[in-house]
């Protein structure tokens, strides 16, 4: 009984993941010929707008499928992360960028981020960049960098430990204790992929299963803001540019209740203990980086595939993509997504409609 329940629930998962990708698939192609390059280009500036456009024919696809926007919603909320196959035509790319900015403009790049805001949109997340993080743009490269520039150029090459991004900033629906203007980290970040010869996974390690290894004692720890979390390399610069300095967070906790489960924010790479010698706070920490290890699922993502990766309930990396550069090399466009009917009007950069602050 157990076992014909188990395989039904993942039938479940894989179906709506199917249906979800088959929709978008269907309206943005269907979209992509009423419109001109040029049109495209111009509606990846608004996507609030692209979104608004999109959501009515992703919505008929759904029903067509018997079934619901409301429906993918709730599915994807609830879990750490969706990976949706084949959702665009990866077309007419250029070499792989060798740096995070910009996108060039070509066929398969504009249908992967047209194809990203449509995914986030159902979903009820606009998709956004932060001011402070390469220049603000709403898309940017995830490739591997040439020799020369230093830390990004090991990083770029380099396997990613578990982290949720834009870790220095709040959960949604928290504040910052010094900056108000503060805005909230992605609930969502959405991976699409370009390029990945190799089959390089992005990692996920799910929250439940990590608090499934986790003592009461530790999950205590954890909660306790006793915690010290820097800035990730990418923000770096544009946060001393932005705010004066890196933003670092100096009480933090690393998990939170919330509505009966947990969210989370962490970075291996960022995370330290605020007084050294607290040793509980220590040996949470290293519960959970064990934990983090124990959990690790790979997602290999292909051409045209897109993951949206829930940045509350899951921590997410990757492993290595070594040190070869453009040509046909990995090549990945990420952006965020955030329920963003909450946030006040400083949290967005003046006459963006879609960077916030920092
Ligand atoms: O390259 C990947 O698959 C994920 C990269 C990532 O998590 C990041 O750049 O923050
Ligand atoms: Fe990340």
């Amino acid at each position: 009984m157990y076992i014909i329940f188990v395989s039904l629930a993942l039938v479940g998962t894989q179906l709506i993941e199917e249906i979800f990708s088959q929709a978008v698939r269907f309206a943005v192609t269907n979209w992509r010929t009423g419109v001109t390059f040029e049109q495209m280009l111009n509606g990846l500036a608004c996507p609030g707008d692209l979104s608004r456009e999109l959501l009515p024919a992703i919505e008929h696809e759904l029903n067509k499928r018997n079934c619901s926007g409301a429906e993918v919603r709730a599915f994807a909320w609830s879990q750490p992360f969706l990976k949706l196959e084949a959702v665009f035509q990866p077309s007419e790319l250029p070499d792989t960028p060798i740096n995070f900015c910009p996108v060039p403009d070509a066929e398969g790049t504009v249908l992967a981020r047209v194809s990203a805001i449509a995914c986030l949109a159902i979903i009820n997340s606009a998709s956004v960049s932060y001011g402070s993080e390469n220049g603000g743009d709403l898309f940017v490269n995830l490739v591997v960098f040439p020799p020369g520039r230093g830390k990004f150029t090991e990083k770029s090459a380099d396997k990613m430990t578990g982290h949720t991004d834009g870790v220095t900033f709040p959960l949604r629906g928290y504040s910052d204790p010094v900056n108000e203007r503060i805005a909230p980290s992605p609930d969502f970040v959405c991976l699409s992929a370009l390029r990945n010869p190799n089959e390089v996974p992005t990692t996920v390690m799910p929250l439940e299963r990590l608090m499934e290894r986790l003592s009461s004692e530790h999950i205590k720890e954890l909660q306790k803001p006793q915690y010290i979390i820097g800035s990730q390399l990418t923000f770096r610069d544009g946060m001393v540019e932005i705010l004066g300095d890196e933003l670092e967070v100096d009480d933090a906790q690393l998990i939170f209740p919330m509505n009966g489960s947990w969210w989370i924010r962490f970075s291996h790479s960022t995370t330290q203990i605020a007084e050294i010698g607290q040793k509980s706070a220590q040996e949470a920490m290293d519960a959970l980086k064990k934990a983090c290890a124990e959990c690790v699922i790979a997602v290999p993502l292909q051409p045209g595939d897109i993951a949206l990766v829930n940045n509350r309930i899951a921590l997410h990396g990757r492993s290595a993509p070594g040190k070869e550069f453009g040509g046909q090399t990995r090549w990945l466009l990420r952006t965020y997504g955030l329920d963003v009917s909450d946030l006040a009007p400083g949290q967005w950069h003046e006459g963006s409609t879609f960077m916030l602050y920092p």
